[in-house]
């Protein structure tokens, strides 16, 4: 087999968070799934953070089981994009790295097809507001509205043209990781808008497929308050890339770093353009 040919070899990031109710089914699926259908090397690496439960000790059983499963446990409350951006700290051998929720939204076939596209783009990404998308079990209508309006935010900031860029499935070549690693910066919900702004600032393709998604129950997304942190990530994100950010550095980061800690959200700071 020639070295073009050979299956790349994926690594699967899934960020838990209190998750010890949901999480078990979905590694052991994935493992199962992986190990029977993929002929390449798979491998899982969950990032806990300031888990309460005992998330840890379920991702352990999983592990027992399916020595594929790794993972990496954070004590201070790094956020869901901040544990994604320190997984991605660690791509171990992996040609591409992907991610998905812990909760299941996303099953391991669905996954699937975003490697069977590989080919076609740096980055693939499912989406659930293409025609052919599969929704099993929608979002409520409130979740749905706040989304929609994120949405028209993110488009009126940023010009990506993506219809769905928060979907919890997302596939990435490792270059294109590389090359953006040391913009990523939102530690929050949003960062998946700083992952695929730094993409195409750098010229990556992002290409869409429509995925088969189900709604889960025991989110951990607090409406008001993780809209609002949502928002501010999107407007400093704006901010980092435009061109006064320079100057303004010195009174802009502490700023955020201190609203940030007023609103109990996680924060990094910027570390610069250049990779
Ligand atoms: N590590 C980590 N993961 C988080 C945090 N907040 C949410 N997540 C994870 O992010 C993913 C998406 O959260 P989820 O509740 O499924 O959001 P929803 O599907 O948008 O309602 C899940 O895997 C959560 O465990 C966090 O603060 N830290
Ligand atoms: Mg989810």
């Amino acid at each position: 087999m020639s070295v073009q040919n050979k299956s790349p070899r994926i690594l699967l990031l899934i960020p838990a968070y209190n998750e010890e109710a949901r999480i078990g089914p979905v590694l052991v699926e994935y493992a199962k799934y992986f190990k029977e259908r993929y002929a390449g090397e798979f491998s899982i690496v969950v990032v806990l953070n300031g888990c309460e439960d005992n998330t840890l000790g379920v991702v352990q059983a999983a592990q027992k089981e399916h020595p594929e499963i790794r993972y990496l446990n954070y004590e201070e409350p790094i956020g869901k994009g901040g544990a994604l951006i320190e997984g991605l700290h660690h791509f171990y051998e992996a040609d591409y790295i992907g991610y998905v929720d812990a909760d299941g939204a996303t099953q391991p076939p669905a996954f699937h097809d975003l490697i069977k596209h590989r080919n076609e783009a740096d980055c693939i990404i499912g989406s659930r507001w293409l025609p052919d998308s599969v929704i099993h079990q929608p979002q409520g209508s409130r979740r749905r509205f706040a989304s929609r309006c994120f949405h028209a935010l993110v488009q009126g900031l940023f010009w990506m043209n993506i219809k769905d860029t928060q979907c919890g499935a997302k596939l990435i070549r490792r270059d294109a990781i590389e090359a953006v690693l040391s913009q990523l910066t939102l530690a929050d919900m949003a960062f998946d808008i700083n992952l695929l702004y730094a993409l195409k600032k750098k010229k990556f393709t992002i290409l869409e497929i429509p995925t088969e998604w189900t709604d889960k129950i025991g989110t951990k997304v607090v409406l008001g308050k993780t809209s609002l942190v949502m928002f501010l990530s999107v407007m400093r994100l704006r901010i980092i890339y435009s061109f006064f950010y320079k100057y303004f550095d010195f009174i802009l980061s502490p700023f955020s770093e201190w609203l940030y800690k007023r609103l109990a959200a996680p924060h990094r700071k910027f570390k610069g353009h250049e990779s």
